[in-house]
């Protein structure tokens, strides 16, 4: 068995579990926040048998749009008092997603 955490925009969960639930994958969904943009997104938890992991990797890719969006990087002046700020455009999404091996699997 497979433990995959899927970190996706709160604007594809809805969809995307929806999908996970009518295949039949089982889902556990924590909101957590990005350490870059500080903004509120979604990690799903998914314990999933190694057989079924590539359908389930193909309905979180089908899901999870690429978006872009500004964020303010702030810099700070040599001497700590002016700061300047500039804006920068990044890419987010579709999703990070990480596989790891279960070693073992209880419900109790
Ligand atoms: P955030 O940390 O808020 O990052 C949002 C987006 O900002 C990232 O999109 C990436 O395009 C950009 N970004 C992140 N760190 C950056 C940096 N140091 N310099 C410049 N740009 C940066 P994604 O790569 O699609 O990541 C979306 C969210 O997935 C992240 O939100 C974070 O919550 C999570 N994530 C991504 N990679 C991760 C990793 N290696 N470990 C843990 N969480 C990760």
């Amino acid at each position: 068995m497979k433990l995959v955490l899927a970190i996706v925009q709160d604007n594809d969960v809805n969809l995307l579990m929806d999908d996970l639930v009518e295949n039949e994958f089982s889902v556990t969904k924590l909101s957590t926040t990005g350490g870059f943009l500080k903004e509120g997104n979604t990690t799903l938890l998914m314990g999933v048998e190694e057989e079924k992991l590539d359908d389930l990797l193909k309905l979180i890719e089908k899901n999870g749009k690429k978006r872009k969006t500004t964020t303010t990087i702030l810099n700070s002046s040599a001497t700590g008092s002016l700061f300047n700020s500039f804006p920068i455009e990044i890419e987010v999404g579709g999703a990070t997603v990480f596989v790891l091996d279960v070693e073992k699997f209880i419900k109790l």
